[in-house]
């Protein structure tokens, strides 16, 4: 195990497969698991909250507040203690989610986006973001409950969150890792562990 914790984060679209892969590679990992917006109670209420067809619709810089108010409570109470204590967590979502939904999907400025998640964030970034990439219909199809206020949203938004997410990856390689998700579960979580070890030193026995 690394000496100081790494944050992973598990970013996509709806239905791409993240949080299946995010449990398997925190497993893996010996990390801890979170979610985004969520991981704390009172971020858990937020998301519960931000998630209920019953405030549509919602201003998009509320809904931008709202997500940084949950992420600021989630590193305080969660995230920067773990990795302050050398162990690692893997995140259901994280910043590249806000860019992708409240910047380039609600079309709030992007720079705007970028200086409020410093700002809730204290500059903490995730060290690596794995992008699951399924295109849209595919990620829809795979919906089991009826669509939250956030889901509900017309497919064209859906397209510029989707493209937004393949913006981030190709302007950072170093830190975004993107892999296929329309392949098999198994094939998808040897992928990611197979980019991890490739990019993270985080004690390499435990992804071979
Ligand atoms: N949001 C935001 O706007 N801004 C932010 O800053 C943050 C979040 C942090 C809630 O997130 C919403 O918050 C989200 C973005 C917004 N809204 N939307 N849309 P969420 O984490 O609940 O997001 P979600 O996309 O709605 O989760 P999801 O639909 O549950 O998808 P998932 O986690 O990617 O997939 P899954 O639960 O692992 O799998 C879904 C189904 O597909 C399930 O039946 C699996 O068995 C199946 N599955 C999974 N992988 C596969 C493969 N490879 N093949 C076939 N079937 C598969």
């Amino acid at each position: 195990m690394a000496a100081t914790g790494r944050l992973i984060a598990v970013e996509g679209g709806e239905g791409a497969g993240k949080s299946t892969q995010a449990a398997r590679l925190a497993a893996t990992l010996g990390a801890e698991l979170s979610r985004e917006p969520g991981g704390t109670p009172l971020g858990e209420e937020v998301r519960r909250l931000l998630l209920d067809p019953a405030f549509a619709p919602l201003g998009d810089r509320t809904e931008l507040m709202l997500m940084l108010a949950a992420r600021a409570e989630h590193l305080a109470e969660r995230i920067e203690p773990a990795l302050a204590a050398g162990r690692s967590v893997v995140v259901d979502r994280f910043q590249g989610s806000t860019l992708a939904y409240q910047g380039y999907g609600r079309g709030l400025p992007l720079e705007e986006v970028r200086l409020a998640c410093r700002l809730a964030a204290g500059g903490r970034e995730a060290d690596l973001n794995v992008l699951i990439d399924v295109p849209v219909d595919i990620g829809t199809s795979r919906r089991t409950a009826a669509p939250d206020r956030i889901e509900a949203a017309d497919g064209g938004f859906h397209e510029r969150v989707r493209q937004g997410f393949l913006a981030e990856a190709v302007g950072d390689p170093a830190r975004w890792l993107v892999v296929d998700g329309s392949a098999p579960p198994d094939q998808v979580a040897d992928a990611i562990a197979a980019g991890v070890r490739s990019r993270l030193d985080l004690g390499t026995a435990r992804l071979s």
